[in-house]
């Protein structure tokens, strides 16, 4: 899979949103106005750099002492080394140090590194520190930052308010992804496996959705503990957290053995939570049977809780369904060069530096002018299809529950049958014991849909020859005309259009 390489982006001074950090000066309430009037002042006072300029009185950073030569992402950096002990000592020393040794991301790390990391239950506090120190609410020390002028301390700050509905409401028409009731499986062969939709009906019968919320789960799993990121916590603390934190990037519950956990029963008969739609037809990764790979989560976060940038693993379509709250999609073709988004040259990395806000903040316009780009809103009791190598970033909206499925549609058997042959280095999800996945799909099809292996291998074999003449033009092997002859040169292009493989040289 390509995962998302989650590393902070270093802030930059000189684009704070809408001249936060620009050299203006400002009162309090004239720095909720420049920042976008959903964002409150920051509880402590902490001001974006720019204001420095014009404010009065002493700048906390000068008491510093021989620490003033560093700037404040080196501090920050250096910040990280200390345990809890010293880190909450240093803290008390000066306004401007308070304000760093507070921060949440430091206090996360050392909450990850405590023993605390491995249990399932306990309380959560509002904060990580809190957490950590076992403070009450009642507890929050509340000292004045009206002089720390940082962009790296007020940054995170921002992006933890920002409004997301500005991002997401006035989808340009040409953008908006394609929505219908239901559809046929006919349909979605003959037309469209190749682009995202939104189904608004199919998943309403499903039990999942007619009677899941927090509370009933709540009820039925508090003890039950689920994957969200780094940790296992019970759905009790889970929910906690949920409904208090302050988070840019919030724990995201992603769990891929929630079945097992709920004992829930899936697919057609009595009883079961909800079955696969319809109209995607067979799933070929089923002929895996328990040799397949991960391939279904159950999703729970709060408000601005989602993912940044990714493709699908193993060139897998899927298709998300929102039981709860509602989620923006920002999509884009396979070959499409996202802004904010950097690939290794391999395709084996995805350093999207960002976290989601951060991107909305600097690259949303830009992305949302591209011609590839495709957006929309899912709502609860509807379900998105996320076709094979697109680029998707998802963000919730609200508070919200969902289940989600990747699978490989006949249409896409080629994408995947290149995927797991040509990147076994990138494949992800198989047990250990599956050493040889492209092997096994292969076997596997052989016996039950020989012709469409078949099918697909030549769609293979037909690709890479284009590969090799596409080479040999761009080298000068051969021509365009030569290889073509049908069609007259009007100049090479690169860009391959919708669904194509990234453009690899053989
Ligand atoms: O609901 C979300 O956050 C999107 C999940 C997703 O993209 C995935 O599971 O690959
Ligand atoms: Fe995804």
């Amino acid at each position: 899979m390509l995962l998302p390489n989650n590393q902070r982006h270093p802030p930059k001074l000189s684009s704070d949103p809408n001249g936060a950090g620009s050299c203006r000066q400002m009162t309090d309430d004239q720095d909720v106005l420049s920042i976008g009037s959903s964002i409150p002042t920051h509880p402590l006072g902490i001001k974006p750099l720019g204001n420095k300029y014009f404010a009065s009185g002493k700048d906390a950073r000068r008491s510093l002492g021989t620490l003033q030569v560093l700037p404040d992402e080196m501090l920050m950096q250096l910040l990280e080394y200390l345990g809890q002990r010293t880190l909450r000592l240093l803290g008390y020393s000066c306004r401007f140090l308070f304000a760093s040794c507070i921060s949440d991301d430091l206090w996360k790390s050392i909450f990850l590194e405590s023993e605390l990391r491995c249990k399932s239950s306990f309380e959560w506090r509002g904060t990580w520190r809190a957490t950590v120190l076992g403070f009450s609410a009642d507890q929050k020390i509340q000292i004045d930052c009206g002089n720390v002028f940082s962009d790296v301390l007020h940054r995170p700050f921002v992006c933890s308010h920002i409004s997301l509905g500005r991002y997401t409401i006035n989808i340009p028409a040409v953008n908006a992804i394609s929505r219908f009731e239901d559809l046929t499986y006919q349909d979605f062969a003959a037309k469209w496996s190749n682009k995202p939709f939104i189904l608004t009906e199919c998943i309403k019968p499903w039990p999942a959705y007619q009677s899941w919320d927090t509370q009933k789960l709540l009820k039925l799993y508090s003890n039950v503990s689920f994957r969200a990121e780094a940790v296992d916590w019970s759905f009790t603390t889970y929910c906690q957290y949920m409904s208090d934190n302050h988070d840019e990037s919030p724990l995201y519950l992603f769990d891929r053995k929630f079945a097992e956990k709920m004992k829930l029963n899936i697919g057609n008969g009595e009883g079961t939570a909800y079955w696969k739609p319809e109209c995607f037809g067979p799933d070929l990764f089923q002929l895996l049977g328990d040799e397949r790979p991960a391939h279904r989560w159950l999703i729970i976060g709060p408000e601005r809780s989602g993912s940044t940038f990714h493709k699908d693993p193993n060139a897998t379509s899927a298709w998300n369904a929102v039981i709860r709250g509602a989620k923006y999609w920002i999509m884009f073709p396979p070959s499409a060069l996202v802004p904010g988004v950097y690939v290794s040259k391999d395709n084996s990395e995805v350093t999207s530096p960002l976290s989601i806000a951060e991107w909305l903040l600097e690259f949303h316009a830009e992305a949302r002018q591209l011609p590839e780009c495709r957006e929309g809103i899912c709502q609860a009791g509807e379900i998105l299809y996320v076709p094979s190598g697109w680029w998707h970033l998802v963000v919730n909206l609200e508070a919200g529950i969902a289940l989600t499925q990747n699978f490989v549609p006949k249409s896409h058997i080629a994408d995947v049958l290149a995927f797991l042959k040509d990147r076994p280095e990138q494949v992800t999800g198989f047990k250990k014991d599956v050493t040889d996945p492209y092997g096994l799909f292969v076997d596997r099809l052989r016996e039950e849909y020989p012709g469409l292996l078949e099918d697909g291998l030549n769609q293979l074999a037909e690709r890479q020859a284009q590969k090799k003449r596409r080479w040999d033009i761009v080298v000068g092997k051969t021509t365009v005309e030569e290889d073509q002859p049908q069609k007259k040169s009007t100049g090479f292009s690169f860009g391959f259009g919708f669904g194509d493989d990234e453009d690899e040289i053989p």
